[in-house]
């Protein structure tokens, strides 16, 4: 970690920041659950255990006042007909927020409350998502061919709690029917609700 003032890159040509501390990389078997259609799901991870994201940290001290940050790269493909996203998480400290900027791709940031309220937003180069205090998120990358790479920066304190979102998924599932991306119900939120 840095001390002090500190700049860095993200250049797009490699899409790795110039300086990081942590190195994330989520791949197909640590998803197990989180895609609605297991069968598609088993069978693509019989033939590879491919990478679905990656995330690039800039650590700071876990401290009210820091800001940490770093940025996302979900990479094109689908499940079935789910788009590959990330797991999707609600901060521990619930009570913070999250700004996003996205630098290439084409996406959706799916967001919802503990009450069950939900938005989305698009993301486009250049399009900036706030995250409010208590939304859940979670990036959804729908372009058939290209990497959705996010910037993000959040408070260092917030934590990250994923269980509820392990257990029971986001209320919507957004899934590519005729070439479109839609939004549909996810049966198991409903159930567990
Ligand atoms: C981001 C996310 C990152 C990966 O840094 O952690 O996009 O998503 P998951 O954590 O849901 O796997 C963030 O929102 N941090 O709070
Ligand atoms: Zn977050």
């Amino acid at each position: 970690m840095r001390e002090g003032p500190f700049s860095y890159h993200i250049s797009l040509d490699d899409r790795n920041p110039t300086h990081f501390d942590n190195h994330i990389i989520r791949s197909l078997s640590s998803m197990e659950g989180y895609f609605y259609d297991e069968a598609a799901y088993s069978s693509m991870l019989a033939e590879e255990d491919q990478v679905l994201y990656e995330v690039f940290e800039i650590k700071r001290p876990e401290t009210v006042g820091e800001l940490l940050q770093g940025i996302s790269v979900i990479r094109p493909g689908k499940v079935g007909n789910e788009y590959f996203m990330t797991k999707g998480h609600f901060h521990k400290v619930l009570d913070t927020s999250e700004v996003y900027y996205c630098l290439r791709g084409h996406g959706l940031m799916l967001m919802e409350t503990p009450e069950g309220e939900w938005a989305l937003e698009e993301m486009k180069l250049g399009t900036v998502v706030y995250v409010p205090p208590r939304w859940g998120h979670r990036s959804i990358n729908l372009h058939p061919d290209q990497e959705l790479i996010l910037f993000f920066a959040y408070p260092a304190h917030a934590g990250h709690d994923y269980k509820s979102i392990e257990e029971r998924g986001f209320r919507k599932l957004v899934v590519e029917r005729n070439g479109k991306h839609e939004v549909v119900e996810n049966e198991r939120w409903d159930q567990s609700s």
